[in-house]
């Protein structure tokens, strides 16, 4: 990152001295009132979301991502240290870069004792993204951000303290994921990482599911599809802002993750699932199309929504979707409930359609992710979030690590109450 950030410093400077000036976007009222919807706002290096083809990280889409990330050999999904590689650097790695990544994940994996005091101490019912979330505060005091910006850290320095955070942090996630899993739903049995296994598998192994290498791979796709979706979904922008106090990468996870917590986030995915499972119980057999659109067209006429359909930004399908429904059509060709997500996929969207409002009525991300999870037995719904918290932190704080290296300031926007706005519209 040393080679390239000097250059990239360059490419920045000259845009902002040669167009500081030019209009991106507009602040318009309703805009103001409807949560700044759509509106560019930000600058993130390492992904965009096109709404015609999804997700592009570092300009690649999904599926080329899922088919030039290196693999494990004798393993069909990437390996999550590639992809960290392809955030931090923009450039498709090699295998050898991929593994240099999972090697100092491994020599910093090492979770502190007082992390798991942390967990044990709190109600045996608290819910898994506070546990996580408190996990990850818990260790702020590692931060070696904090530390050498205390000494003597230059600015021009920042993102090297920030990448060691990043490093130290995402080393540790499956352990501490895993750690969770198990004592709220294992009775708190252990499991050490093993030495062998890559990152995302790793997790899969910690929670007692090593043998079962279908799901070590369904771990390596799950945590590359929920990496990044741009800098301004509320995780990523969350961290973003905090980060910009040059609070370290502990501080701004730990508040990402808290953003992610919420229903209207990364919760929906448990929302989808209990629908489904929904469905399936409203009728002795397998819905026929008929009863599934009537379904659907009650729970719209009941004033819901139809979770994992529709998007903010998107207006395709998901391909993080598409690639979840690839993986189980092999895998799990047979599995009831995914045999609905794929009914729903052909029914809904024309229901949705037919309402003549929602933007898009194709599947997002959620459509699919917990009936994956449901099908290898990880049956509980509330720690879903923070699988996809697992995977979110890597592009937080890849976000963070450029964020320093480019040396963006504070972000400090203005608010205006009501009565501003009425009397700047006074008479118009
Ligand atoms: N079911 C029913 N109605 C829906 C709908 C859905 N799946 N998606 C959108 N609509 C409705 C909206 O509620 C809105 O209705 P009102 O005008 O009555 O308020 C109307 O269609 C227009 O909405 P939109 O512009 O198409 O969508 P928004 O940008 O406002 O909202 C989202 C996007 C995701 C919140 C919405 O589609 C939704 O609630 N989907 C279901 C929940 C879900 O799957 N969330 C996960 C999102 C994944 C992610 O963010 O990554």
């Amino acid at each position: 990152m040393a080679a390239i950030i000097p250059a990239h410093r360059a490419r920045v400077t000259k845009l902002v001295r040669s167009h500081g000036s030019f209009v991106v976007d507009q602040v318009t009222i309703d805009r103001l009132y409807g949560g700044l919807r759509g509106m560019t706002v930000l600058v993130s290096e390492i992904s965009k979301v096109d709404p015609q083809y999804g997700i592009r990280l570092r300009g690649y889409t999904i599926q080329e991502v899922l088919d030039l990330l290196p693999k494990a050999p004798g393993t069909e999904y990437p390996l999550a240290g590639g992809l960290y590689y392809l955030l931090l650097m923009g450039e498709m790695p090699t295998l050898e870069d991929a593994l240099m990544v999972e090697n100092e994940w491994k020599a910093r994996s090492h979770v502190p004792d007082y992390v798991f005091n942390v967990l044990k101490s709190l109600p045996a019912d608290t819910h898994p993204m506070t546990m996580f979330s408190q996990a990850i505060l818990s260790m702020q005091h590692e931060s070696v951000f904090a530390r050498r910006y205390n000494e003597d850290l230059q600015k021009v320095d920042y993102w090297e303290a920030a990448l060691e955070d990043s490093l130290n942090l995402t080393a540790k996630l499956p352990t501490i994921a895993a750690f969770i899993y198990n004592l709220r739903y294992r009775d708190g049995q252990f499991i050490s990482p093993d030495p062998n296994l890559d990152w995302s598998a790793n997790f899969g192994h910690m929670i007692g599911k090593g043998k079962d290498s279908d799901y070590l791979e369904l771990c390596r796709l799950f945590f590359v599809l929920h990496s990044d979706h741009e800098g301004a979904n509320v995780s990523a922008h969350t961290a973003h802002l905090v980060g910009s106090t040059l609070s370290d990468i502990y501080y701004s996870c730990s508040a990402g993750i808290n953003g992610l917590a919420g229903p209207l986030h990364g919760l929906a995915n448990q929302k989808c699932l209990r629908w489904l499972l929904s469905v399936r119980e409203s009728f002795e057999s397998f819905p026929t199309r008929d009863q599934l659109e009537k379904f659907a067209s009650d729970t719209l006429n009941a004033g819901k929504v139809i979770p994992g359909y529709g998007h903010a930004v998107l207006r395709t399908v998901d391909p993080r979707f598409t690639a979840q429904l690839k993986f189980a059509d092999k895998y799990l060709p047979q599995d009831e409930l995914f045999k609905l997500v794929k009914l729903v996929y052909e029914v809904v969207p024309d229901v949705l359609q037919k309402t003549g409002k929602v933007k898009n009525p194709w599947p997002n991300v959620d459509a699919i992710n917990g009936t994956l999870q449901y099908h290898y037995g990880v049956k509980e719904f509330e720690f879903y979030t923070v699988l996809f918290g697992v995977g979110r932190i890597m592009g937080i704080t890849a976000n963070n690590v450029w964020a320093r290296a480019l040396g963006l300031p504070i972000e400090r926007p203005v608010s205006l109450t009501t009565g501003n706005l009425e009397e700047l519209t006074a008479g118009i």
